[in-house]
Protein backbone atom coordinates (compact mmCIF):
# COMPACT_ATOMS: atom_id res chain seq x y z
CA UNK A 1 0.00 0.00 0.00
CA UNK A 2 1.93 3.33 -1.29
CA UNK A 3 -0.95 5.57 -0.15
CA UNK A 4 1.34 8.84 0.40
CA UNK A 5 -1.69 10.17 2.53
CA UNK A 6 -2.83 9.89 5.97
CA UNK A 7 -6.23 7.92 5.04
CA UNK A 8 -7.43 6.05 2.34
CA UNK A 9 -10.69 7.12 2.60
CA UNK A 10 -12.60 10.14 5.02
CA UNK A 11 -15.94 10.47 4.94
CA UNK A 12 -17.52 13.70 5.80
CA UNK A 13 -20.81 13.24 7.61
CA UNK A 14 -21.24 10.93 10.09
CA UNK A 15 -25.49 9.99 8.91
CA UNK A 16 -27.00 7.01 7.41
CA UNK A 17 -24.84 7.14 4.38
CA UNK A 18 -21.60 7.99 5.82
CA UNK A 19 -21.19 5.50 9.14
CA UNK A 20 -22.32 2.38 6.22
CA UNK A 21 -19.51 3.64 3.54
CA UNK A 22 -16.77 3.98 6.61
CA UNK A 23 -17.72 0.56 8.13
CA UNK A 24 -18.18 -1.25 4.96
CA UNK A 25 -14.50 0.36 3.94
CA UNK A 26 -12.63 -0.63 6.97
CA UNK A 27 -14.10 -4.21 6.90
CA UNK A 28 -12.09 -4.07 3.89
CA UNK A 29 -8.71 -2.85 5.04
CA UNK A 30 -8.81 0.33 4.14
CA UNK A 31 -7.56 3.03 7.04
CA UNK A 32 -11.05 5.09 7.26
CA UNK A 33 -12.11 8.57 9.52
CA UNK A 34 -15.00 9.74 9.67
CA UNK A 35 -15.95 13.80 10.35
CA UNK A 36 -19.40 13.98 11.75
CA UNK A 37 -19.86 17.51 13.41
CA UNK A 38 -23.94 19.32 13.63
CA UNK A 39 -23.86 22.72 13.35
CA UNK A 40 -26.71 23.85 16.22
CA UNK A 41 -30.25 24.71 14.63
CA UNK A 42 -30.89 28.75 15.02
CA UNK A 43 -33.26 27.55 18.39
CA UNK A 44 -29.57 26.10 19.33
CA UNK A 45 -30.49 22.49 19.08
CA UNK A 46 -27.61 19.91 18.38
CA UNK A 47 -27.11 16.34 18.79
CA UNK A 48 -24.73 13.49 18.21
CA UNK A 49 -23.45 10.91 16.41
CA UNK A 50 -25.92 9.23 13.50
CA UNK A 51 -27.16 12.31 11.41
CA UNK A 52 -30.46 13.24 10.38
CA UNK A 53 -32.24 10.32 10.67
CA UNK A 54 -31.46 9.01 14.11
CA UNK A 55 -31.26 12.34 15.61
CA UNK A 56 -33.94 14.76 13.94
CA UNK A 57 -36.08 12.51 11.16
CA UNK A 58 -36.71 8.62 10.76
CA UNK A 59 -36.62 7.63 14.24
CA UNK A 60 -37.88 10.38 16.52
CA UNK A 61 -40.81 10.92 14.47
CA UNK A 62 -41.71 7.31 13.94
CA UNK A 63 -41.91 7.49 17.98
CA UNK A 64 -44.05 10.21 18.06
CA UNK A 65 -46.12 8.80 15.49
CA UNK A 66 -46.49 5.66 17.09
CA UNK A 67 -47.43 7.96 20.15
CA UNK A 68 -50.02 8.94 17.82
CA UNK A 69 -51.41 5.44 17.13
CA UNK A 70 -51.94 4.71 20.73
CA UNK A 71 -54.13 7.75 21.08
CA UNK A 72 -56.00 6.30 18.52
CA UNK A 73 -55.67 2.85 20.21
CA UNK A 74 -57.38 3.69 23.64
CA UNK A 75 -60.06 5.53 22.06
CA UNK A 76 -61.25 2.42 19.77
CA UNK A 77 -60.32 0.52 23.16
CA UNK A 78 -63.99 1.06 24.62
CA UNK A 79 -65.40 -0.32 21.55
CA UNK A 80 -63.38 -3.08 22.14
CA UNK A 81 -64.32 -3.63 25.86
CA UNK A 82 -61.95 -1.89 27.83
CA UNK A 83 -63.36 0.27 30.81
CA UNK A 84 -60.79 3.61 30.51
CA UNK A 85 -61.93 5.08 33.82
CA UNK A 86 -60.61 9.08 32.61
CA UNK A 87 -59.98 9.93 29.57
CA UNK A 88 -56.64 9.79 28.57
CA UNK A 89 -54.25 12.77 28.35
CA UNK A 90 -51.26 13.31 26.61
CA UNK A 91 -47.43 14.09 28.36
CA UNK A 92 -44.92 15.90 26.18
CA UNK A 93 -42.46 15.83 28.38
CA UNK A 94 -42.64 12.59 28.90
CA UNK A 95 -42.76 11.62 25.16
CA UNK A 96 -39.95 13.72 24.39
CA UNK A 97 -37.68 11.78 27.69
CA UNK A 98 -38.60 9.01 26.05
CA UNK A 99 -37.64 9.06 23.02
CA UNK A 100 -34.04 11.18 23.49
CA UNK A 101 -33.05 8.25 25.91
CA UNK A 102 -33.40 6.14 23.05
CA UNK A 103 -31.93 8.41 20.86
CA UNK A 104 -28.78 8.81 23.57
CA UNK A 105 -28.63 4.79 23.12
CA UNK A 106 -28.40 4.69 19.22
CA UNK A 107 -25.44 7.62 19.53
CA UNK A 108 -24.16 5.55 21.87
CA UNK A 109 -23.98 2.21 20.12
CA UNK A 110 -22.57 4.13 16.80
CA UNK A 111 -19.56 5.30 18.49
CA UNK A 112 -19.19 1.54 20.23
CA UNK A 113 -19.63 0.63 16.36
CA UNK A 114 -17.30 2.68 14.73
CA UNK A 115 -14.72 1.83 16.94
CA UNK A 116 -15.20 -2.02 16.38
CA UNK A 117 -15.02 -1.63 12.72
CA UNK A 118 -11.65 0.32 13.32
CA UNK A 119 -13.08 3.79 11.94
CA UNK A 120 -11.81 7.13 13.45
CA UNK A 121 -14.18 9.06 14.59
CA UNK A 122 -13.48 12.87 14.22
CA UNK A 123 -16.06 15.12 15.95
CA UNK A 124 -15.11 17.83 13.84
CA UNK A 125 -16.51 20.29 11.16
CA UNK A 126 -14.39 19.53 7.52
CA UNK A 127 -13.78 21.61 4.36
CA UNK A 128 -12.00 21.04 1.67
CA UNK A 129 -8.33 22.48 1.34
CA UNK A 130 -7.63 20.74 -2.48
CA UNK A 131 -8.68 16.95 -3.60
CA UNK A 132 -6.71 15.06 -1.18
CA UNK A 133 -6.89 17.60 1.75
CA UNK A 134 -9.36 19.30 4.19
CA UNK A 135 -9.18 21.73 7.39
CA UNK A 136 -11.36 20.74 10.18
CA UNK A 137 -12.00 22.48 13.35
CA UNK A 138 -13.27 20.96 16.53
CA UNK A 139 -16.07 22.85 18.98
CA UNK A 140 -13.11 24.44 20.81
CA UNK A 141 -12.33 25.68 17.24
CA UNK A 142 -9.06 24.00 16.79
CA UNK A 143 -8.22 22.42 13.13
CA UNK A 144 -6.12 20.18 11.73
CA UNK A 145 -5.50 19.44 8.08
CA UNK A 146 -6.42 15.72 6.85
CA UNK A 147 -5.51 14.15 3.66
CA UNK A 148 -6.70 11.05 2.44
CA UNK A 149 -6.85 9.36 -1.35
CA UNK A 150 -10.31 9.14 -0.89
CA UNK A 151 -13.48 11.31 0.02
CA UNK A 152 -16.82 10.58 0.36
CA UNK A 153 -19.11 13.79 0.86
CA UNK A 154 -22.02 12.37 2.55
CA UNK A 155 -23.07 15.64 4.69
CA UNK A 156 -27.07 15.63 3.71
CA UNK A 157 -29.14 18.59 4.44
CA UNK A 158 -30.59 20.71 7.11
CA UNK A 159 -34.52 22.22 6.93
CA UNK A 160 -35.11 25.70 5.29
CA UNK A 161 -36.16 28.65 6.68
CA UNK A 162 -37.99 31.36 4.73
CA UNK A 163 -36.19 35.04 4.18
CA UNK A 164 -39.21 36.51 6.47
CA UNK A 165 -38.82 38.47 9.71
CA UNK A 166 -39.01 36.59 12.85
CA UNK A 167 -38.29 33.28 11.26
CA UNK A 168 -34.74 32.29 12.65
CA UNK A 169 -35.85 33.79 15.98
CA UNK A 170 -39.25 32.71 16.34
CA UNK A 171 -39.35 29.54 14.41
CA UNK A 172 -38.33 26.14 14.48
CA UNK A 173 -37.77 22.88 12.37
CA UNK A 174 -38.02 19.32 12.30
CA UNK A 175 -34.79 19.50 14.17
CA UNK A 176 -35.91 21.47 17.41
CA UNK A 177 -39.22 19.80 17.43
CA UNK A 178 -38.25 16.05 18.36
CA UNK A 179 -36.33 17.51 21.31
CA UNK A 180 -38.68 20.59 22.17
CA UNK A 181 -38.77 21.07 26.33
CA UNK A 182 -41.96 22.71 26.22
CA UNK A 183 -45.15 21.31 25.45
CA UNK A 184 -45.61 23.30 21.71
CA UNK A 185 -49.25 24.04 22.27
CA UNK A 186 -51.06 25.68 19.36
CA UNK A 187 -48.92 25.14 16.42
CA UNK A 188 -48.69 26.29 12.76
CA UNK A 189 -46.76 23.57 10.76
CA UNK A 190 -45.89 25.50 7.56
CA UNK A 191 -45.18 23.83 4.23
CA UNK A 192 -46.72 20.22 2.55
CA UNK A 193 -44.07 18.29 2.45
CA UNK A 194 -44.86 14.83 4.27
CA UNK A 195 -42.77 16.35 7.02
CA UNK A 196 -44.98 19.01 7.54
CA UNK A 197 -47.89 16.14 7.53
CA UNK A 198 -46.32 13.85 9.62
CA UNK A 199 -45.52 16.45 12.10
CA UNK A 200 -49.00 17.76 11.72
CA UNK A 201 -50.81 14.64 12.29
CA UNK A 202 -49.01 13.14 15.60
CA UNK A 203 -49.44 16.70 16.92
CA UNK A 204 -52.98 16.78 16.67
CA UNK A 205 -53.54 13.52 17.86
CA UNK A 206 -51.91 14.76 21.20
CA UNK A 207 -55.01 17.09 21.38
CA UNK A 208 -52.85 20.18 20.35
CA UNK A 209 -54.53 23.07 18.61
CA UNK A 210 -53.02 22.31 14.53
CA UNK A 211 -53.16 23.97 11.68
CA UNK A 212 -50.61 23.12 8.42
CA UNK A 213 -50.25 25.99 5.95
CA UNK A 214 -50.13 24.81 2.62
CA UNK A 215 -48.64 27.20 -0.03
CA UNK A 216 -50.37 25.46 -3.59
CA UNK A 217 -50.66 21.47 -3.11
CA UNK A 218 -50.13 18.85 -0.87
CA UNK A 219 -47.49 16.15 -0.89
CA UNK A 220 -45.59 17.53 -4.21
CA UNK A 221 -44.23 14.62 -6.20
CA UNK A 222 -45.98 11.60 -4.51
CA UNK A 223 -49.79 10.30 -5.90
CA UNK A 224 -51.89 13.58 -6.03
CA UNK A 225 -55.26 11.21 -5.59
CA UNK A 226 -53.74 10.03 -2.43
CA UNK A 227 -52.42 13.04 -0.90
CA UNK A 228 -55.98 14.40 -1.52
CA UNK A 229 -57.00 11.41 0.27
CA UNK A 230 -54.59 12.04 3.30
CA UNK A 231 -55.84 15.67 3.70
CA UNK A 232 -59.37 14.71 3.39
CA UNK A 233 -58.36 12.25 6.53
CA UNK A 234 -56.07 14.73 8.42
CA UNK A 235 -59.12 17.19 8.54
CA UNK A 236 -61.78 14.82 9.62
CA UNK A 237 -59.09 14.14 12.71
CA UNK A 238 -58.45 17.87 14.01
CA UNK A 239 -56.05 19.10 11.57
CA UNK A 240 -56.82 22.36 9.72
CA UNK A 241 -55.65 23.19 6.49
CA UNK A 242 -55.10 26.64 5.30
CA UNK A 243 -54.62 26.53 1.56
CA UNK A 244 -53.65 29.03 -0.90
CA UNK A 245 -51.14 31.00 2.09
CA UNK A 246 -47.58 31.80 2.58
CA UNK A 247 -46.31 33.40 5.67
CA UNK A 248 -45.59 37.21 6.02
CA UNK A 249 -43.72 37.41 9.37
CA UNK A 250 -43.46 36.50 13.05
CA UNK A 251 -43.54 38.04 15.80
CA UNK A 252 -43.39 37.55 19.55
CA UNK A 253 -45.78 38.92 21.56
CA UNK A 254 -45.28 39.03 25.36
CA UNK A 255 -43.19 36.45 27.42
CA UNK A 256 -43.81 32.91 28.70
CA UNK A 257 -43.36 29.52 27.41
CA UNK A 258 -44.09 28.15 24.54
CA UNK A 259 -44.03 32.07 23.51
CA UNK A 260 -47.14 33.96 21.77
CA UNK A 261 -45.98 34.63 18.44
CA UNK A 262 -48.59 36.47 15.92
CA UNK A 263 -48.35 35.11 12.33
CA UNK A 264 -49.25 36.99 9.31
CA UNK A 265 -49.66 35.78 6.47
CA UNK A 266 -50.98 36.07 2.79
CA UNK A 267 -52.92 34.30 0.21
CA UNK A 268 -51.29 33.41 -2.48
CA UNK A 269 -54.24 34.46 -5.15
CA UNK A 270 -55.51 37.82 -3.22
CA UNK A 271 -52.46 39.06 -1.91
CA UNK A 272 -54.98 39.44 1.30
CA UNK A 273 -53.25 39.56 4.90
CA UNK A 274 -54.78 37.70 7.62
CA UNK A 275 -52.89 37.07 10.94
CA UNK A 276 -53.58 34.60 14.41
CA UNK A 277 -51.73 33.66 17.07
CA UNK A 278 -49.68 30.18 17.93
CA UNK A 279 -47.57 28.89 20.62
CA UNK A 280 -45.25 27.22 17.96
CA UNK A 281 -44.25 27.45 14.24
CA UNK A 282 -42.81 25.08 12.83
CA UNK A 283 -40.96 25.58 9.20
CA UNK A 284 -41.09 22.26 6.70
CA UNK A 285 -40.66 23.81 3.71
CA UNK A 286 -37.70 21.51 2.10
CA UNK A 287 -34.09 20.66 2.90
CA UNK A 288 -30.88 22.54 1.77
CA UNK A 289 -27.96 20.41 0.74
CA UNK A 290 -24.74 20.88 3.61
CA UNK A 291 -22.43 21.74 0.69
CA UNK A 292 -22.36 25.84 0.90
CA UNK A 293 -19.68 25.66 4.04
CA UNK A 294 -17.69 22.79 2.52
CA UNK A 295 -15.59 24.52 0.24
CA UNK A 296 -16.00 22.30 -2.65
CA UNK A 297 -14.19 25.03 -4.98
CA UNK A 298 -11.18 24.35 -3.40
CA UNK A 299 -11.35 20.95 -4.74
CA UNK A 300 -13.04 21.68 -8.39
CA UNK A 301 -16.74 19.59 -7.53
CA UNK A 302 -19.06 20.68 -9.15
CA UNK A 303 -22.71 21.00 -7.74
CA UNK A 304 -26.22 21.49 -9.82
CA UNK A 305 -26.53 25.54 -9.53
CA UNK A 306 -30.73 24.51 -9.18
CA UNK A 307 -30.22 22.36 -6.20
CA UNK A 308 -26.80 22.77 -4.34
CA UNK A 309 -26.37 19.63 -4.60
CA UNK A 310 -23.29 17.29 -5.77
CA UNK A 311 -23.42 16.02 -9.36
CA UNK A 312 -22.08 12.28 -9.46
CA UNK A 313 -22.63 9.75 -11.64
CA UNK A 314 -24.24 6.28 -11.72
CA UNK A 315 -20.96 5.16 -9.24
CA UNK A 316 -21.48 7.93 -7.09
CA UNK A 317 -18.36 9.38 -8.05
CA UNK A 318 -18.33 13.49 -8.74
CA UNK A 319 -16.56 14.96 -11.49
CA UNK A 320 -13.20 14.62 -9.59
CA UNK A 321 -12.31 11.02 -9.46
CA UNK A 322 -11.20 10.72 -6.23
CA UNK A 323 -14.42 12.21 -4.53
CA UNK A 324 -17.61 10.90 -4.09
CA UNK A 325 -20.80 11.82 -2.79
CA UNK A 326 -24.37 9.51 -1.24
CA UNK A 327 -27.48 10.26 0.28
CA UNK A 328 -29.00 13.39 0.69
CA UNK A 329 -26.14 15.77 -0.91
CA UNK A 330 -26.25 13.82 -4.25
CA UNK A 331 -28.30 15.11 -6.59
CA UNK A 332 -31.36 13.17 -7.84
CA UNK A 333 -31.42 10.50 -5.33
CA UNK A 334 -34.14 9.99 -3.16
CA UNK A 335 -34.01 11.21 0.38
CA UNK A 336 -34.37 7.75 2.70
CA UNK A 337 -32.18 6.53 4.85
CA UNK A 338 -31.78 3.46 3.44
CA UNK A 339 -31.06 4.76 0.31
CA UNK A 340 -27.93 6.30 1.48
CA UNK A 341 -26.92 3.55 3.23
CA UNK A 342 -27.27 1.01 0.77
CA UNK A 343 -25.12 3.38 -1.87
CA UNK A 344 -22.76 3.88 1.37
CA UNK A 345 -22.34 -0.51 1.04
CA UNK A 346 -22.11 -0.87 -2.92
CA UNK A 347 -19.52 2.27 -2.96
CA UNK A 348 -17.15 0.87 -0.83
CA UNK A 349 -17.40 -2.45 -1.95
CA UNK A 350 -16.96 -1.13 -5.37
CA UNK A 351 -14.11 0.99 -4.19
CA UNK A 352 -11.83 -1.46 -2.16
CA UNK A 353 -13.48 -5.03 -3.19
CA UNK A 354 -13.84 -5.08 -7.02
CA UNK A 355 -17.41 -4.74 -7.16
CA UNK A 356 -19.29 -3.63 -10.15
CA UNK A 357 -22.80 -3.35 -8.70
CA UNK A 358 -24.05 -0.23 -8.55
CA UNK A 359 -26.93 1.01 -6.32
CA UNK A 360 -30.40 0.99 -7.96
CA UNK A 361 -32.66 3.92 -7.44
CA UNK A 362 -35.28 2.41 -9.19
CA UNK A 363 -38.97 1.89 -7.55
CA UNK A 364 -37.41 2.57 -4.16
CA UNK A 365 -40.49 2.03 -1.78
CA UNK A 366 -41.31 4.53 0.32
CA UNK A 367 -43.68 5.42 3.28
CA UNK A 368 -45.47 8.26 4.84
CA UNK A 369 -46.11 8.08 8.50
CA UNK A 370 -49.48 10.18 8.47
CA UNK A 371 -52.45 9.37 10.94
CA UNK A 372 -53.54 7.46 8.01
CA UNK A 373 -50.44 6.06 7.04
CA UNK A 374 -49.50 5.68 3.23
CA UNK A 375 -46.99 3.30 1.16
CA UNK A 376 -46.15 3.60 -2.25
CA UNK A 377 -43.72 2.07 -4.49
CA UNK A 378 -43.10 2.60 -8.10
CA UNK A 379 -45.16 5.53 -10.12
CA UNK A 380 -47.44 7.98 -8.88
CA UNK A 381 -51.09 8.17 -11.57
CA UNK A 382 -49.77 11.53 -12.89
CA UNK A 383 -46.53 10.11 -13.65
CA UNK A 384 -47.59 6.78 -15.06
CA UNK A 385 -49.88 8.67 -17.43
CA UNK A 386 -47.21 10.70 -18.51
CA UNK A 387 -44.40 8.18 -19.09
CA UNK A 388 -46.79 5.14 -20.96
CA UNK A 389 -49.66 7.66 -22.17
CA UNK A 390 -53.14 7.43 -20.29
CA UNK A 391 -54.54 5.15 -22.64
CA UNK A 392 -52.03 2.94 -21.78
CA UNK A 393 -52.71 2.28 -18.36
CA UNK A 394 -55.63 1.21 -16.05
CA UNK A 395 -55.96 1.42 -12.17
CA UNK A 396 -56.99 -1.28 -10.17
CA UNK A 397 -58.63 0.54 -6.96
CA UNK A 398 -60.75 -0.30 -4.01
CA UNK A 399 -61.70 1.87 -0.97
CA UNK A 400 -62.19 -0.16 2.08
CA UNK A 401 -62.45 -0.22 5.93
CA UNK A 402 -59.89 -2.33 7.70
CA UNK A 403 -61.64 -4.70 10.02
CA UNK A 404 -60.06 -3.15 13.54
CA UNK A 405 -61.73 0.10 12.38
CA UNK A 406 -65.42 -1.66 12.44
CA UNK A 407 -66.14 -2.41 15.91
CA UNK A 408 -65.56 1.36 16.82
CA UNK A 409 -67.02 2.89 13.35
CA UNK A 410 -64.03 4.83 12.16
CA UNK A 411 -62.71 5.66 9.29
CA UNK A 412 -65.42 3.99 6.63
CA UNK A 413 -63.65 3.40 3.52
CA UNK A 414 -60.88 5.92 4.34
CA UNK A 415 -58.13 3.29 3.34
CA UNK A 416 -58.05 3.02 -0.14
CA UNK A 417 -55.57 0.28 -2.85
CA UNK A 418 -54.35 1.02 -6.01
CA UNK A 419 -52.31 -0.65 -8.40
CA UNK A 420 -51.49 1.03 -11.86
CA UNK A 421 -50.88 -1.41 -14.27
CA UNK A 422 -49.39 -1.15 -17.82
CA UNK A 423 -51.62 -2.44 -20.63
CA UNK A 424 -48.83 -2.66 -23.20
CA UNK A 425 -46.73 -4.74 -20.69
CA UNK A 426 -49.10 -7.77 -20.19
CA UNK A 427 -50.25 -5.62 -17.27
CA UNK A 428 -47.34 -5.45 -15.25
CA UNK A 429 -47.57 -3.21 -12.08
CA UNK A 430 -45.72 0.14 -12.11
CA UNK A 431 -47.04 1.59 -9.10
CA UNK A 432 -48.24 0.23 -6.11
CA UNK A 433 -50.61 2.67 -3.44
CA UNK A 434 -51.71 1.85 -0.49
CA UNK A 435 -53.41 4.16 2.05
CA UNK A 436 -54.14 2.34 5.70
CA UNK A 437 -52.58 0.62 8.76
CA UNK A 438 -49.40 -0.60 8.89
CA UNK A 439 -48.90 0.93 5.35
CA UNK A 440 -44.94 0.91 5.76
CA UNK A 441 -44.54 -2.92 6.49
CA UNK A 442 -47.42 -4.21 3.75
CA UNK A 443 -45.22 -1.89 1.06
CA UNK A 444 -41.84 -3.36 1.89
CA UNK A 445 -43.49 -6.88 1.64
CA UNK A 446 -45.40 -5.71 -1.83
CA UNK A 447 -42.25 -3.99 -3.26
CA UNK A 448 -40.17 -7.35 -4.08
CA UNK A 449 -43.28 -8.03 -6.37
CA UNK A 450 -42.73 -4.89 -7.89
CA UNK A 451 -38.82 -5.17 -8.54
CA UNK A 452 -39.38 -8.14 -9.48
CA UNK A 453 -42.30 -7.07 -12.35
CA UNK A 454 -44.99 -8.98 -11.35
CA UNK A 455 -47.84 -8.54 -13.49
CA UNK A 456 -51.61 -7.97 -11.99
CA UNK A 457 -52.20 -11.24 -12.46
CA UNK A 458 -49.37 -12.63 -10.01
CA UNK A 459 -51.20 -10.37 -7.54
CA UNK A 460 -54.83 -12.02 -8.59
CA UNK A 461 -53.07 -15.59 -8.34
CA UNK A 462 -51.33 -15.03 -4.77
CA UNK A 463 -53.73 -16.05 -2.21
CA UNK A 464 -54.45 -14.12 0.41
CA UNK A 465 -53.66 -13.94 4.29
CA UNK A 466 -57.75 -13.40 6.41
CA UNK A 467 -58.32 -11.23 7.54
CA UNK A 468 -55.83 -8.49 7.02
CA UNK A 469 -55.36 -5.10 4.94
CA UNK A 470 -52.52 -6.27 2.88
CA UNK A 471 -55.01 -9.06 1.37
CA UNK A 472 -57.05 -6.20 -0.92
CA UNK A 473 -54.09 -6.26 -3.12
CA UNK A 474 -55.45 -10.35 -4.48
CA UNK A 475 -58.34 -9.06 -5.25
CA UNK A 476 -59.09 -5.93 -6.66
CA UNK A 477 -61.45 -5.66 -9.78
CA UNK A 478 -62.77 -2.80 -9.95
CA UNK A 479 -60.75 -0.86 -12.93
CA UNK A 480 -61.23 3.15 -12.92
CA UNK A 481 -61.76 3.28 -16.35
CA UNK A 482 -65.17 1.02 -16.02
CA UNK A 483 -66.63 4.07 -13.49
CA UNK A 484 -67.61 1.81 -11.24
CA UNK A 485 -67.96 2.95 -7.29
CA UNK A 486 -64.21 1.53 -5.89
CA UNK A 487 -66.67 1.46 -2.64
CA UNK A 488 -65.87 -1.42 -0.81
CA UNK A 489 -69.28 -3.47 -0.37
CA UNK A 490 -68.96 -6.29 2.20
P1 LIG B 1 -27.46 12.72 7.22
O1 LIG B 1 -28.09 11.61 7.94
O2 LIG B 1 -28.17 14.02 7.21
O3 LIG B 1 -26.01 12.92 7.87
C1 LIG B 1 -25.14 13.96 7.52
C2 LIG B 1 -24.22 14.28 8.69
O4 LIG B 1 -23.16 15.11 8.23
C3 LIG B 1 -24.91 15.06 9.79
O5 LIG B 1 -24.60 14.49 11.04
C4 LIG B 1 -24.28 16.45 9.68
O6 LIG B 1 -24.27 17.14 10.89
C5 LIG B 1 -22.90 16.12 9.19
N1 LIG B 1 -22.20 17.21 8.50
C6 LIG B 1 -22.73 18.12 7.63
N2 LIG B 1 -21.75 18.92 7.17
C7 LIG B 1 -20.60 18.51 7.75
C8 LIG B 1 -19.24 18.94 7.66
N3 LIG B 1 -18.88 19.93 6.84
N4 LIG B 1 -18.31 18.31 8.42
C9 LIG B 1 -18.66 17.29 9.24
N5 LIG B 1 -19.93 16.84 9.36
C10 LIG B 1 -20.87 17.44 8.62
N6 LIG B 1 -35.99 8.69 5.66
C11 LIG B 1 -36.54 7.46 5.67
O7 LIG B 1 -36.02 6.57 5.02
N7 LIG B 1 -37.67 7.20 6.39
C12 LIG B 1 -38.26 8.13 7.15
O8 LIG B 1 -39.28 7.86 7.79
C13 LIG B 1 -37.69 9.43 7.18
N8 LIG B 1 -38.23 10.39 7.95
C14 LIG B 1 -37.64 11.61 8.03
C15 LIG B 1 -38.20 12.56 8.86
C16 LIG B 1 -37.63 13.80 8.98
C17 LIG B 1 -38.24 14.82 9.90
C18 LIG B 1 -36.46 14.11 8.22
C19 LIG B 1 -35.81 15.45 8.34
C20 LIG B 1 -35.90 13.17 7.39
C21 LIG B 1 -36.48 11.91 7.28
N9 LIG B 1 -35.96 10.91 6.45
C22 LIG B 1 -36.54 9.68 6.42
C23 LIG B 1 -34.79 11.19 5.57
C24 LIG B 1 -33.49 10.65 6.17
O9 LIG B 1 -33.32 11.15 7.47
C25 LIG B 1 -32.33 11.06 5.29
O10 LIG B 1 -32.57 10.64 3.96
C26 LIG B 1 -31.00 10.45 5.74
O11 LIG B 1 -30.69 10.80 7.06
C27 LIG B 1 -29.87 10.92 4.81
O12 LIG B 1 -28.66 10.40 5.23
P2 LIG B 1 -27.30 11.07 4.80
O13 LIG B 1 -26.24 10.08 5.20
O14 LIG B 1 -27.35 11.53 3.44
O15 LIG B 1 -27.16 12.39 5.71
P1 LIG C 1 -40.17 19.22 -0.09
O1 LIG C 1 -40.64 17.93 -0.60
O2 LIG C 1 -39.04 19.92 -0.72
O3 LIG C 1 -41.44 20.19 0.00
C1 LIG C 1 -41.41 21.49 0.50
C2 LIG C 1 -42.81 21.91 0.90
O4 LIG C 1 -42.80 23.22 1.45
C3 LIG C 1 -43.75 21.97 -0.29
O5 LIG C 1 -45.04 21.66 0.18
C4 LIG C 1 -43.65 23.43 -0.72
O6 LIG C 1 -44.78 23.90 -1.39
C5 LIG C 1 -43.53 24.11 0.61
N1 LIG C 1 -42.82 25.38 0.55
C6 LIG C 1 -41.62 25.61 0.00
N2 LIG C 1 -41.26 26.90 0.17
C7 LIG C 1 -42.27 27.49 0.84
C8 LIG C 1 -42.47 28.80 1.33
N3 LIG C 1 -41.55 29.75 1.15
N4 LIG C 1 -43.61 29.08 1.97
C9 LIG C 1 -44.54 28.11 2.14
N5 LIG C 1 -44.40 26.85 1.73
C10 LIG C 1 -43.27 26.53 1.08
O7 LIG C 1 -39.90 19.11 1.45
P2 LIG C 1 -39.04 18.37 2.49
O8 LIG C 1 -37.72 18.99 2.62
O9 LIG C 1 -39.83 18.35 3.72
O10 LIG C 1 -38.84 16.94 1.95
C11 LIG C 1 -37.55 16.60 1.66
C12 LIG C 1 -37.41 15.53 0.69
O11 LIG C 1 -37.50 14.31 1.38
C13 LIG C 1 -38.45 15.50 -0.40
O12 LIG C 1 -37.94 16.07 -1.56
C14 LIG C 1 -38.72 14.02 -0.58
O13 LIG C 1 -38.17 13.52 -1.78
C15 LIG C 1 -38.08 13.35 0.57
P3 LIG C 1 -44.93 23.82 -3.01
O14 LIG C 1 -45.46 22.45 -3.30
O15 LIG C 1 -43.57 24.06 -3.60
O16 LIG C 1 -45.90 24.89 -3.32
Amino acid sequence: NSNPFEYDLVVIGGGSGGLAASKEAAKLGKKVAVCDFVKPSPAGTAWGLGGTCVNVGCIPKKLMHQSALLGQALSDATAFGWKVSEAPVHDWATLVEGVQNHIGSLNWGYRVALKQANVTYLNEFAEFVDDHTILTTNKRNKTRQVTSRDFLIAVGGRPRYPDIPGALEYGVTSDDLFSLPYNPGKTLCIGASYIALECAGFLASFGMDTTVMVRSILLRGFDQQIASLIGEHMETHNVRFLRGWIPVSIEKIGDGTPANLLVKYKSTETGEIQQEEYNTVVFAIGRDPCTPNLKLQNAGVELSSKTGKVLTNEADQSNIPNIYAIGDVAENRPELTPVAIQAGILLAKRLYAGSKVLTDYDKVPTTVFTPMEYGCCGLSEEDAEAKYGANNIEVYHTAFQPLECAVPKRDENRCYAKLIVNKLENERVVGFHYLGPNAGEITQGFAVAIKLNATKDVFDNLIGIHPTCAEIFTTLTITKSSGLSALKTG
